[in-house]
């Protein structure tokens, strides 16, 4: 979908029950689309400034060693970073963009805070497959978590077009938890290798797939692809010169705080502290620029 699916309404605050008491008008079509077919593309949700903080920010991370990186096995270039909203001030604002966190929070119909967050890159010639899954499976096995009541919001910091790397939805996917296979006594790396842990049976997979069809959106750098936590999903390698660079954050529904389980992973990848989100403004993520530059405490 393109142009104006929703708005952020610029006048709070609503009344409502949630953190901010900011509301978001999503349009009838987008909440009908989310519900049937579990995915929603809005083009040009963020501008060159932002997108230029972004990715030089995106950078700065991806050449940071330590347990929240990892490499693609073959090339040893960087697959993704995990969790760095937690300490890089432009991605704490990010997070909390009504752009992203009120449309999330009112499709979820809860307050949120963030599961997980990521930066995965695809380099041009490099980039590696990520098989198909269902996130919530490795929520739910892996972190506790209830239902499947989380979505992902992903950010579009380069162009993603067909020969890049783009992601593989199949749309109405969402509705069923798919059968699994799983190599038991792996660690949490193995939920992010590209040969993952959890692995959808392949019966179950083509039968999912030939009834549903296979969507692969794609954009321009700005764009937002927000998908169900359930959805069923993958990416082919990037076979093209151009690399491609996703933010990918996961909002959970408060009401889903993940139980206690017996290993839990780095807080990296899953958080633990529920504290519902407090929405900031959508002037803020240059804002946090100028407040480096300047050195002043934010
Ligand atoms: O970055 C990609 O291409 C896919 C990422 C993905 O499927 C995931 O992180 O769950």
């Amino acid at each position: 979908m393109t142009g104006a699916g929703y708005r952020p309404a610029d006048t709070g605050p609503s009344g409502n029950h949630r953190q901010g008491g900011i509301s978001v008008n999503l349009s009838d079509e987008v909440t009908r689309r989310y519900r049937e077919e579990g995915y929603f593309v809005h083009e040009g949700l963020f501008t060159p400034e932002e997108l230029a903080a972004l990715r030089d920010e995106a950078q700065a991370e991806f050449g940071r060693p330590g347990p929240q990186r990892t490499m693609e096995s073959d090339s040893g270039k960087v697959r993704a970073v995990h969790g760095v909203h937690r300490t890089n001030d432009v991605f704490h604002r990010l997070v909390r963009d009504p752009r992203l966190m009120q449309v999330a929070s009112e499709l979820l119909g809860d307050d949120v805070y963030i599961h997980q967050f990521k930066i995965n890159a695809k380099h041009g010639l490099g980039g590696g497959i990520w098989e198909w899954h269902q996130d919530f499976l490795f929520w739910q096995m892996e972190d506790g978590m209830p239902a499947p009541d989380a979505l992902s919001a992903v950010l579009f910091l380069d162009p993603v077009t067909e020969f890049n790397g783009p992601l593989y939805l199949v749309p109405g996917s969402h509705r069923e938890l798919l059968p699994v296979t799983f190599d038991e006594g792996e660690n949490w790396a193995s939920t992010l290798a590209a040969s993952l842990k959890y692995r959808i049976a392949p019966e179950a997979l083509s039968e999912c797939m030939l009834r549903n069809g296979m969507v692969a959106p794609h954009g321009e750098p700005g764009t937002v692809l927000f998908f169900h936590g359930q959805m069923l999903h993958g990416s082919p390698p990037n076979m093209s010169a151009i690399s491609r660079r996703l933010v990918i954050i996961t909002f959970n529904a408060v009401r889903n705080v993940p139980q206690t389980v017996d290993q839990t992973r780095p807080e990296f990848l899953a958080e633990r502290d529920s504290t519902p989100l407090i929405p900031g403004s959508t002037d803020e993520l240059l804002r946090a620029r100028v407040t480096a530059a300047s050195g002043d405490q934010p």
